[in-house]
């Protein structure tokens, strides 16, 4: 029996980490404290992932600063301290990089090193890995930490090359200030990055044009300083809120509705929903009550609510009346929280243009058209969205056993065991994958558990024969079946939204998440961990 593979004199890594945000930094720290050397390849420039890419105006995260942090560390969520209730970009981007110094992460960081190509070799049982650069480098692990929404998808818009002015993307934004001063500036896509940055530009610019194609939810963020004590208190019981947090089904601890909204007298119920509008966000309106994201005519009492907030802050009628959403039942496409989203289209020089009624057309010299006629703009900001979930997997496209590349694998949809492990993919682990809680939940809480089991399931396979280890293809598929069974008793299937992969062309339609919440999730992992990894195979290659 060939020995397991051993940390490498020579400097070899045992594990190849692909990213450095919230998820490859931890990785980085896990694995270290398990004696294991790892190296994390990262595209940018800088760490960060997620929050090095997104500095478009506006950009805040959707989750509370407090619990929008790592817990995996008492020490070091005593001594940070946040300045609001929602962290913005820079701030977050702040405590990562206080994060990678304060573990002294940085060394394990290759910044500018986008990983082009992966490949399982058998005989030697490594990973290899190409960089961009055409550098190689080798590893029995890999563990892709790439983010749910860090590939932007192919805008879909005609003529960009025509258009003469400047182009931004919101993931892809400038390191240096952009001034829209005196600019008339059109902002293609309304999901929660076109919805953050359109009252920050309308601020500034002469004129803002918004190009919306589905009107989405969205929910005042109440957004608001940290009050003198409040994080302190938090701080108090950390501990034990980080405690709820794991067994919430959301990653958030707060309070689990009981009740059907078609349950309660209607003066009632909305009071309920205007408490949530007034203080809490996106999950307080989601977590109302209990059938809101499985019944249909109990969701429709929140939609109805929420369109009667749109037509009270919207003073044009017929502007109202399209930003109203009508195509999908609340919370089925991801709901954005914003801060004065819809009082911006009463400001003079902001107007909406409704692509269900005039279909875009694409861009033209000097600005956008549409059916209808051409809106003239100097900037065009592209908030056009993501190949969410399965994007970086499949740009990489490792080829794994018999050399099958991932992209033929997953050519009717993705399947990951648990949303970890990929069968056929030997030693390759993915974190928050699809198949995993990831997006429905809070991103770190799902990072926190992913890494600490993935790197659990490193060390066990390390320490035993060959230490390398792969989902089993009937295990991958009776999760795979589960997850699409869980979302089957939802709403979410009635959207056409990235959690599905209806927003990229061409791709396989399948429900991404794990929808069941974190806490019934984490039960089953851990189930799978005491049984000895159940469902994982340890083999010769
Ligand atoms: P989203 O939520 O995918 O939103 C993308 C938006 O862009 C959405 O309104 C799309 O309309 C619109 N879109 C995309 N392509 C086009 C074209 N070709 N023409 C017109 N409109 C288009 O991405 P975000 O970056 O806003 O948010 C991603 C997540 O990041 C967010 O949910 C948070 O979790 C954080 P559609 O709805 O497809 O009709």
């Amino acid at each position: 029996m060939p020995s397991a593979p051993r940390p490498s004199p020579h400097g070899r890594p045992d594990v190849l980490v692909v990213g450095a945000g919230f998820a490859g930094l931890y990785l980085l720290h896990r694995l270290r404290e398990l004696g294991m050397r790892a190296l994390a390849l990262e595209a940018g420039a800088g760490i960060g992932g997620t929050w090095y890419w997104n500095r478009y105006p506006g950009a805040r995260c959707d989750v509370e600063s407090m619990d929008y942090s790592y817990s995996f560390d008492p020490a070091l969520e005593q001594e940070w301290s946040w300045t609001r209730r929602y962290p913005g970009q820079a701030e977050i981007l702040g405590y990562i990089e206080h994060v990678a110094d304060r573990f002294d992460l940085r060394r394990d960081v290759r910044t500018r090193t986008r990983a082009a190509s992966a490949a399982w070799d058998a005989s030697d049982r490594l990973w290899r890995v190409r960089t961009e650069a055409g550098d190689t480098c080798a590893a029995p692990y890999l563990v892709m930490a790439t983010g749910c929404l860090s590939v932007p998808k192919a805008p879909g818009v005609e003529g960009l090359e025509r258009f003469g002015g400047r182009v931004f993307h919101t993931g892809r934004w400038p390191h240096e200030e952009v001034s829209f001063a005196g600019r008339r500036v059109a902002v293609i896509g309304t999901g929660s990055s076109g919805i953050q940055a359109v009252p920050v530009i309308a601020e500034e610019a002469a004129e803002v044009t918004v190009f919306q194609r589905t009107a989405n939810f969205s929910l005042p963020a109440n957004d608001r300083p940290l009050a003198p004590g409040e994080q302190e208190a938090l701080k108090a019981r950390y501990r034990e809120h980080r405690a709820q947090a794991r067994r919430s089904p959301t990653g958030i601890p707060g309070p689990r509705a009981d009740r059907s909204a078609l349950e309660v007298p209607e003066a009632e119920r909305t009071a309920a929903y205007r408490h949530a509008w007034e203080h809490g966000g996106l999950f307080g309106m989601l977590r109302s009550y209990s059938d809101l994201t499985t019944d249909a005519d109990a969701n429709a009492t929140a939609a109805d609510f929420i369109r009667a907030r749109i037509s009270e802050a919207v003073d044009d009628p017929a502007t109202a009346e399209a930003l109203s959403p009508r195509t999908h039942p609340f919370g089925t496409k991801r709901p954005c929280i914003d801060s004065g989203y819809y009082t911006a289209f009463n400001r003079e020089g902001v107007r909406l243009v409704d692509l269900r009624a005039e279909p875009l057309a694409g861009a033209v010299p000097g600005g956008v058209a549409t059916a209808r006629g051409e809106y003239p703009a100097d900037d065009l900001v592209l908030a056009t969205g993501y190949d969410a979930m399965t994007g970086a997997l499949t740009a990489l496209d490792p080829h794994g056993r018999d050399g099958v590349p991932l992209r033929r694998a997953w050519a009717e949809g993705p399947a990951a065991h648990l949303g970890v492990a990929v069968a056929g993919f030997p030693n390759l682990f993915t974190v928050t994958g699809p198949g995993s809680p990831s997006v429905l939940s809070n991103m770190v809480v799902s990072i926190e558990q992913h890494v600490e089991w993935i790197t659990d399931l490193i060390a066990w396979a390390r320490d035993r024969g060959t230490g390398v280890v792969e989902a089993e293809p009937a295990a991958q598929r009776w999760w795979t079946d589960h997850v699409q069974e869980v979302a089957a008793a939802t709403l979410f299937p009635r959207a056409d939204s990235w959690y599905t992969g209806a927003n990229v062309p061409g791709k396989p339609r399948v429900f991404l998440p794990y929808p069941g919440g974190v806490d019934v999730y984490r039960d089953v992992l851990e189930g799978v961990a005491s049984s000895g990894y159940e469902g994982f195979r340890l083999s010769r290659a």
